[in-house]
């Protein structure tokens, strides 16, 4: 039984073909951290799966809840929406989250594939989404979505209020299990992210709209058994952080490098 299906749409930049390396999808892992506590989650990654179709066919006819991908803005865009295309036409509904969709999500949901987008911090929404599909929650209780008011042409886009901010302590080991880690580790380096956002408002940032000059973070102890937990694990050396700003708690730093 498979609860939900998440998607990791390639981009021509992320073929292996033009990219040394293909990074940890480290959006999807973050975002079912609470989910996978509950649910049974697949994750198709396009990126490295060349039967990744044949794949999604399989887990879509298993009637999954939803289907969910990320997306940044440009060419994974037409990957994202050509699986979703496939799971709207299995009769799967589909969720759209990352950082294009929190950017444009009124454009997002004009497509005719798409059923509900959530935008900022995903964690929370979607481990209601799962109940919503589940008949335990109505929709307009989902913090962190927009939605369709029905499926005609005339419907109108409702915005639910946002969700709490992920408690980035809360997130526990990442669900590594749903992918094969190993296929992500490059010069024994992988990629992590231990805070969200940044307070500054430099003009050119995506960090400002997206999470209007806020900052949480990780604690140094648990960035710390994170780290430990994939050096023991997956025998890597070296972490590789993927945040906004990662010195901007500078006692947190030092306590890390310590
Ligand atoms: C790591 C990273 C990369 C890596 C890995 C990319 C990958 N595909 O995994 C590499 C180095 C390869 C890369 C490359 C590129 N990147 Co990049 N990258 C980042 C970076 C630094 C971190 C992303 C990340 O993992 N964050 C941590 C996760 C947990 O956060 P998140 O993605 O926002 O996910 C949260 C929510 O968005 C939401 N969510 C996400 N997905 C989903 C899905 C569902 C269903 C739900 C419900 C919620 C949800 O929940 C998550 C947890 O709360 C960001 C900058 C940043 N600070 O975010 C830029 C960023 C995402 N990259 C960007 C760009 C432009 C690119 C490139 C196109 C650059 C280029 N010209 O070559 C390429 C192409 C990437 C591709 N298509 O694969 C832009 C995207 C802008 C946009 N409008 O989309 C960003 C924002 C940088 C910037 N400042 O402009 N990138
Ligand atoms: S993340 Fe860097 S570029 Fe963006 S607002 Fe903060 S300091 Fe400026």
């Amino acid at each position: 039984m498979t609860d939900v299906v998440l998607f990791q749409p390639k981009s021509d930049l992320s073929d292996e073909s033009v990219s040394r390396s293909i990074s940890i999808p480290l959006s999807l892992l973050q975002v079912a951290s609470f989910l996978h506590k509950k649910h049974s989650i697949v994750l198709i990654d396009q990126r490295i799966e060349k039967n990744w179709k044949n794949r999604l066919l399989t887990e879509l006819k298993k009637k999954p809840l939803f289907f969910g991908t990320t997306c940044y803005t440009g060419e994974p865009i037409k990957w994202a929406l050509e699986a979703s295309k496939i799971a709207k036409t299995a009769g799967i509904p589909v969720v759209w989250g990352g950082i294009h969709a929190t950017l444009l999500p009124e454009q997002a949901l004009a497509n005719e594939n798409i059923d509900i987008v959530a935008y900022g911090e995903g964690e929370n929404t979607l481990v209601s989404l799962a109940d919503h599909f589940l008949g335990k929650r109505p929709i307009n209780d989902i913090k962190g979505i927009y939605y369709k008011s029905d499926s005609s042409d005339e419907a109108k886009i409702i915005k639910n209020p946002p969700a709490q901010p992920t408690d980035l302590n809360k997130l526990g080991p990442l669900p590594t299990d749903i992918i094969n880690v190993n296929r992500y580790i490059n010069n024994k380096t992988i990629g992590f992210a231990s805070s969200r956002g940044c307070p500054f408002s430099c003009t050119f940032c995506i960090n400002v709209p997206i999470y209007g000059r806020k900052y949480h973070a990780m604690s140094a102890d648990n960035t710390f058994e994170q780290a430990k937990f994939f050096i023991e694990k997956f025998k890597i050396t070296y972490l590789l952080f993927l945040e906004a700003d990662f010195f901007i708690d500078k006692k947190k730093a030092w306590s890390l490098q310590n």
